[in-house]
């Protein structure tokens, strides 16, 4: 999978060195360049905002950095992938639609991500509107209801979320079979030894005996139960509109 960024701030995507996508990167399983997209611009000022049309708060990024960046940008992956190679272009923004796990599935078999940070109050509507025209897919992802300063931070999350997911990245993967959101449930609670814990007060906290019992077929019937309740608990939206009539299940 290659994966490109582009950004005001390279320095805000350094943990993608670390852990497990630092390996991916250094096992070739990830290809990841970050790129300053102040690189595009030819002012002495370096200029990528300026004040937004009809006035208003704040500023918006000119359009012209962008669309040099996104040819460069192709124009170098292009030399790697082969010039019939696409990218997904995502523009992380609070305004688009919810990044979920089905999201991540989705893009961990894309061979080709390019993430666009904005900044200020957004993107001049023409790139978009460029980009379209140009024939490149298009994404507006968002994290969840609020607002972050610029799209780094959602780069980062996104890049994890996803990259987790590439084949040969996470060693065991059965874990991500049995993890929160792989079935769209929250996974159950989890214990390791000691079987009984005195906890710093002086309570014994006993792990559930079920749990020792070596019974397969119990134990995943009661994780699966545990599943639904927490879920209940905690997200019910995720178990689908309620019936509301009132009457027992
Ligand atoms: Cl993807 N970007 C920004 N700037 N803010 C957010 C977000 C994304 N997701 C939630 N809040």
């Amino acid at each position: 999978m290659r994966l490109d960024v582009i950004t005001l701030f390279p320095d805000y995507l350094a943990p993608l060195e670390l852990s497990l996508i630092g390996k991916a990167r250094r096992e070739g399983l990830v290809d990841l360049v970050v790129h300053d997209l102040r690189d595009h611009t030819h002012d002495r000022h370096r200029t990528v905002d300026d004040t937004p049309l009809g006035g208003g708060a704040g500023m918006v990024m000119k359009p012209e950095p962008w669309a040099e960046a996104f040819a460069a940008v192709r124009d170098r992956g292009q030399e790697g992938l082969g010039a019939d190679v696409e990218p997904l272009i995502v523009f992380p923004n609070p305004a688009g639609t919810p990044f979920v796990q089905a999201t991540a599935q989705e893009w961990s078999h894309c061979e080709w991500i390019v993430f666009a940070c904005g900044r200020y109050e957004g993107i001049d509507e023409r790139v978009y509107e460029h980009l379209a025209d140009a024939g490149y897919e298009i994404a507006l992802a968002s994290l969840g209801d609020y607002v972050l300063n610029g799209g780094e931070v959602a780069v980062l999350a996104m890049t994890e979320a996803v990259v987790r997911l590439v084949p040969g990245v996470v060693g065991n993967a059965e874990s991500l079979v049995e993890e929160s959101h792989s079935d769209g449930m929250l996974e159950y609670p989890l214990y390791t030894r000691p079987a009984a814990w005195h906890d710093p007060v002086g309570v014994v906290r006993e792990a559930p005996g079920i749990l020792l019992s070596g019974d397969h077929g119990r134990i995943a019937a009661w994780r699966r139960e545990q599943s639904v309740l927490r879920t209940g608990r905690r997200r019910p939206d995720l178990l689908g509109p309620a019936d509301g009539d009132g009457a027992p299940d």
